[in-house]
């Protein structure tokens, strides 16, 4: 049994069966605050999907951490415990194709047989799929068990459409709190809409796991992966991704090959969740994800007596 860190037990156990849970988090009058703040530090909107994370400028991000910290903090001690903090960003993605984000799952950065790492991501702008709100596959983060990182191949990377069009879009109103497991497969369309989405993220993990990195050179063609121990400011300094971390604690190291997870695999992972979840119709085929019409279940009771 991995540790709980959210209070109310109910959400705990919606946490640990879908891969995230959607909560009431600041207020509008806080959320438009943070905004300003963003708007502050960026006076030139940004292109595309744009992470604050990727800056190589502590103070910068650490004035970032610092602000939404002081409106987080009582939020954070209400609904949680036994949490470490990990960093906070901003997530702006303008209007325009490139601002997709494609199926993807976050880092391993936990020993996930016996933790899980999060991300709180906090819209400050109604989200709904027209401005690229987050897409999820509810349960996908006990699909696999891999070491997840930049480099390290994906085994879903055949069935990327068929995970795209079984993801559900989660609309959300302006400071509630979507909040992932890490594991969970994730992504969002692109912004359609002619006004930036702006959202602010920040990480949390169980206080006693410690923060680790795999970390794959592109430029080998070994199957060879390292391990890092990482210290708990990890999110906040590691600007230089897809690169070998410049800090933290170089461990271990293996050779890591990952196989590729066949379309009917993963077939069968979504069609198991949606049983779970009441919304998989019985039928023969293997993918029917609608409930069958009263018409439909008539016809096939008279193809059975004709
Ligand atoms: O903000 C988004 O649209 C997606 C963010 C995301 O998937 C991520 O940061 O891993």
């Amino acid at each position: 049994m991995k540790p709980s860190i959210f209070k109310d037990t109910a959400l705990q156990t919606q946490f640990d069966r879908d891969g995230y849970v959607v909560m009431d988090f600041i207020t509008r009058e806080q959320a438009d605050k943070i905004s300003k703040k963003f708007h502050d530090l960026h006076p030139d909107l940004p292109k595309g999907f744009y992470s604050a994370a990727y800056n190589p400028d502590e103070q910068f991000k650490e004035e970032i951490f610092a602000y939404t910290e002081k409106i987080f903090q009582p939020v954070l001690d209400k609904n949680f415990e036994n949490f470490k903090k990990l960093g906070s960003t901003f997530l702006c993605k303008s209007p325009g194709e490139e601002g997709r984000k494609g199926v993807h799952q976050d880092w391993t950065v936990v020993d996930e047989s016996k933790f899980y790492s999060c991300t709180i991501w906090v819209p400050l702008v109604d989200t709904n799929e027209e401005n690229g709100t987050i897409r999820v596959i509810p349960g996908s983060h006990l699909f696999f068990d891999h070491y997840r990182s930049n480099n390290i191949p994906i085994t879903y990377k055949d069935s990327i459409d068929l995970l795209w069009n079984n993801m559900d879009s989660i609309s959300m109103k302006v400071g509630q709190a979507f909040i992932l497991n890490h594991a969970v497969i994730h992504g969002s369309s692109p912004n359609t809409t002619n006004k930036e989405r702006l959202v602010v993220a920040y990480g949390i993990a169980p206080k006693e796991a410690k923060l680790l990195f795999y970390y794959k050179n592109p430029g080998d063609n070994t199957d060879k992966i390292e391990k890092f121990e990482m210290p708990d400011d990890f999110f906040q300094r590691y600007y230089n991704a897809p690169e070998r971390p410049l800090f933290g604690n170089a461990v271990d190291e293996f050779n890591y090959a990952i196989k590729a997870t066949d379309a009917t695999t993963i077939h069968q992972h979504l069609r198991k969740e949606k049983i779970k979840r009441g919304r998989f119709a019985e039928s023969n085929d293997t993918v029917v994800f609608e409930k069958p019409s009263p018409l439909k279940i008539i016809q096939k009771i008279l193809n059975k007596i004709f």
